[in-house]
């Protein structure tokens, strides 16, 4: 009888263990899915940076505004995976044409970089690109 019962607390224990790790690895998509439909809109991608302060290690005086120099240089540091030339320009980003990147159009910027399709959703593996950094 107590083997039975310490076999089925392993067993329980082993599908705990399971069950966690797979979690942990699919964290990259579902922590930010919050309304679990399995890829991430632009309201939720905004809490990937924030958690991340991405834009603060970008913003190298911390003036919370990116200038042209902080933007290449935060891309050759930390997306050195990415193909610059592949990349919209940093005008383009700039939507609102004040010469600077603020905190919404960097994270625009970062969408519609990983939004490979157009659809304005990133999907698993569109997400997996931003998290290889
Ligand atoms: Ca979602
Ligand atoms: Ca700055
Ligand atoms: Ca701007
Ligand atoms: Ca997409």
């Amino acid at each position: 009888m107590m083997k039975n019962i310490a076999e089925a607390s392993f067993l329980a224990i082993l599908i705990i263990c399971l069950s966690a790790c797979n979690t942990q690895r699919k964290m990259t998509l579902t922590g930010y899915d919050r309304d679990r439909d399995n890829r991430v809109n632009r309201e939720e991608f905004e809490s990937v940076f924030r958690d991340r302060n991405t834009y603060s290690d970008w913003d190298t005086d911390g003036d919370r505004r990116l200038n042209e120099v902080e933007w290449e240089r935060g891309f050759n540091v930390y997306s050195s995976d990415y193909n610059y030339d592949e990349m919209e320009g940093f005008d383009e980003w700039d939507t609102e044409r004040d010469d600077y990147i603020d905190e919404n159009e960097f994270r625009e910027g970062f969408f519609n970089l990983f939004d490979a399709n157009d659809n304005d959703y990133l999907e698993e593996s569109e997400f997996a690109s931003y998290q290889g950094q």
